[in-house]
């Protein structure tokens, strides 16, 4: 099986006619793109816009913690949590248990006495709140800075842009954007595509200010929903609130860090344009920019001591495992005020 030109699937299939370099590059590909961070960071960055988060900046950060209350912007890691329908749920299993140590267990045979539980998850690292990494997403065969897609493969993962790359950063100033709040809705509906200039309103009706290095937080109500929802397959039919395709030039300019949405795929669904390739946002932000962008975020309890301190900034830890290879994590991030 195959790929024909339109990278529709096909049972022939043609050789790509061009070339990889020894920095595993595409040779004589540029990306025409606008905007883009390409060679921004140097001609080997493998981690885009977490560049710009500085020490001084963390420091600046941790400036803003005072009471040292502590808040996860994560789901539940369960079955049944809402996972991208191209990806298996949560298999959590133990190994073995409070049960067998009451009723004996060949464990016993091995640990005469002991008693305890150990237990294993198999899951998509992008299976419940988490970060898309930037091998997650290419385009013309080309992942960021223009290191080609075979670098990430099934065996060895992502040979350039890996998760790892991250796992000492993604810890800044935390800004939260609270949308519905703002326009006075309980969420966002569906197929709402966020603008810059309702980013921008609700900013300012904030009283905060987005700033270079910052991790930007987009609350839109999407993913309490789902938890709301009897009948899940409603959800997965209504599309979601997301970013809109003109964001990229507004995220761009504000030189943010990266940023997370309680969605499911940070851009919204359906696409603005039905014509376009799937998530043509994906592509702008994780490909272009070098953006690593977070979904399914719980931003409920985080939204609640926002307007409780009326403040909209705090101190954000939201590092990815140190996965080698990976094209994405799972995170449990906290917000300290
Ligand atoms: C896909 O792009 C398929 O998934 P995600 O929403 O996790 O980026």
């Amino acid at each position: 099986m195959g790929r024909n030109s339109k990278g529709e699937w096909t049972l022939s299939w043609t050789p790509p006619q061009y070339s990889v370099d020894d920095d595993g590059k595409r040779i004589g590909y540029t990306n025409e793109n606008t905007p883009n961070n390409w060679g921004r960071w140097g001609h080997e960055d493998e981690r885009g816009t977490t560049n710009f988060i500085t020490p001084d900046l963390v420091k600046e950060a941790a400036g803003l913690i005072s009471s040292g209350k502590t808040i996860s912007c994560a789901v539940p890691v369960e079955a049944g949590g809402p996972v991208h329908p191209s990806r298996p749920g949560v298999v959590h299993h133990f190994g073995y248990s409070g049960a067998d140590s009451v009723v004996g267990s060949r464990l016993q045979s091995i640990a005469p006495g002991f008693q305890g539980a150990d237990d294993y998850i198999f899951m998509p690292l992008q299976g419940s709140t988490q970060w898309d990494g930037l091998p997650h997403i290419f385009h013309d065969d080309v992942m960021y800075n223009g290191y080609w897609m075979g670098n990430v493969e099934g065996m060895g993962g992502a040979a350039k842009c890996g998760i790892q790359n991250q796992k000492d950063t993604l810890t800044s100033r935390g800004v939260l954007l609270d949308l519905p709040r703002h326009q006075g809705i309980e969420r966002s509906e569906p197929g709402v595509p966020i603008t810059p200039a309702m980013l921008d309103e609700c900013a300012q009706a904030q009283g905060v200010e987005i700033r270079r290095g910052d991790i930007l937080l987009i609350r839109t109500g999407h993913v309490p929903w789902y938890y709301s929802l009897a009948d899940k397959s409603e959800f997965w039919a209504a599309g979601a609130p997301g970013l809109s395709d003109a964001t990229v030039e507004w995220i761009h300019s504000k030189e943010i860090a990266a940023l997370a949405v309680d969605n499911i795929a940070v851009e919204v669904e359906p696409a603005e344009n039905p014509e376009s390739q799937l998530y043509p946002v994906h592509v702008r932000l994780i490909r272009d920019l070098g953006l690593t962008i977070g979904e399914v975020w719980w931003l409920e309890d985080v939204a609640t001591e926002c307007i409780a301190e009326d403040r909209w900034e705090f101190f954000l830890s939201a590092a990815p495992m140190n996965v080698s290879g990976g094209a994405g994590s799972l995170i449990n991030p906290i917000a300290v005020f």
